[in-house]
């Protein structure tokens, strides 16, 4: 088991492991592909076939490590909305301790896109830290990500310079992922932890500063001398969220303690007198663009929802005809005898 140990394996893995089947081996799934996983065992990367699996997962492989048996359970997992009319979530990384959200500090702020990305963080269940990427090539305002992500902390990086990477590492802990958008510096940061050109990185475009989406797969690799481990991720398109009321509440904590403070318990803080969260904005402490944005997650996120229980309500109701006709076939057969 010991280069498990490397790939995060703890007591709670074994203890899960535990409870299955003794044929087994115990592995996790490094990489997804098309046609299978990539998987490390106790032995080495084995190659598996199997679906459902998604970069993280701590799976039983059969005694020959090369079919999925069971996917153990996730202890948290970073999902978004897929994009498209489909109700299903994709799921970018399984048992991820700490999500660094990068922030590239030689293109434009977008704070928006921040929050969903940290909305996304915390609705993982793992710990959110912002991660300020070449430092070395432009700034950001820092206070203006901190009330962007009240309760996270925020680290200035540069991946090219001495040291660069000094306030980072004392916040990591566990299996690190790496989301941001493409070319905000996530596998260039990955590198560095490594100590080697170990993941592919790409140049923006001079044009636009957008990236290129250099990576193109989930990939989970051990940081030497460490006991963490990497997770890169490629940059994403659109960041929808769902599924977790929860994780907006953690997100605009602060939105949430204004709310606490108003008049009325149900509040919409749209005119309501009493409304500790217009006078935030009235005070100029809390920005119409924030509260606007936090009023979009949760409408995103409520319709995200009723859209699930809208496929739910569907295949139930299939699966009730399909009950009623098998029912009817039962019948029509009992009644020719
Ligand atoms: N000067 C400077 N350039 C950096 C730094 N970090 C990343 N870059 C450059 O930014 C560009 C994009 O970096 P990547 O690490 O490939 O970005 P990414 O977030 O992994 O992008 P995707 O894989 O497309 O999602 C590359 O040209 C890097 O060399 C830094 O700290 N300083
Ligand atoms: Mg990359
Ligand atoms: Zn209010």
């Amino acid at each position: 088991m010991s280069s498990l140990l490397h790939y995060g394996l703890d007591q709670h893995w074994l203890d899960e492991f535990q409870k299955l089947s003794q044929e087994t081996t115990l592995a996790r799934v490094v990489r997804v592909d098309r046609g299978g996983f990539d998987a490390a065992t106790a032995y080495g990367i084995a190659r598996c076939t199997g679906g459902g699996t998604c970069t993280g997962d701590w799976v039983a492989l059969d005694a020959h490590s090369t079919r999925l048996i069971d996917i153990l359970p996730r202890r948290t997992a970073i999902e978004r909305a897929s994009a498209g009319s489909t109700s299903d979530t994709q799921v970018l990384g399984a048992n991820v301790d700490t999500v660094v959200v990068t922030v590239a500090s030689d293109t434009t702020l977008d704070l928006g896109r921040v929050e969903r990305y940290i909305t996304l963080a915390w609705g993982s269940g793992a710990v959110p830290v912002l991660a300020i990427t070449k430092t070395d090539s432009g700034s950001v305002a820092e206070e203006l990500l901190l009330a962007a992500a009240p309760g996270v902390t925020v680290c200035s990086t540069s991946a090219v310079s001495d040291g660069g990477i000094d306030s980072l590492t004392p916040h990591l802990r566990g299996t690190v992922a790496l989301i941001g958008p493409s070319g905000s510096g996530k596998s260039t940061l990955g590198n560095a932890l490594l100590g080697g050109a170990v993941l592919a990185t790409g140049a923006t475009r001079e044009a636009d500063s957008k990236g290129r989406h250099t990576t193109v797969h989930r990939e989970l690799v051990p940081i030497p001398g460490s006991s963490l481990v990497l997770l890169d991720t490629p940059g994403l398109r659109s960041v929808g969220v769902q599924g977790s009321e929860d994780a907006v509440a953690s997100a605009f904590s602060d939105i949430e303690e204004l709310a606490s403070l108003c008049r009325f318990g149900d509040c919409a803080h749209e005119h309501e007198p009493g409304c500790a969260v217009l006078a935030a904005v009235d005070a100029g402490e809390l920005t119409e663009r924030r509260l606007g944005n936090y009023r979009k997650l949760l409408r995103e996120n409520a319709w995200a929802t009723s859209r699930h229980d809208a496929r739910a309500r569907s295949e139930k109701l299939r699966e009730y005809k399909q009950i009623s006709k098998s029912l009817r076939q039962k019948y029509a057969v009992d009644g020719r005898k």
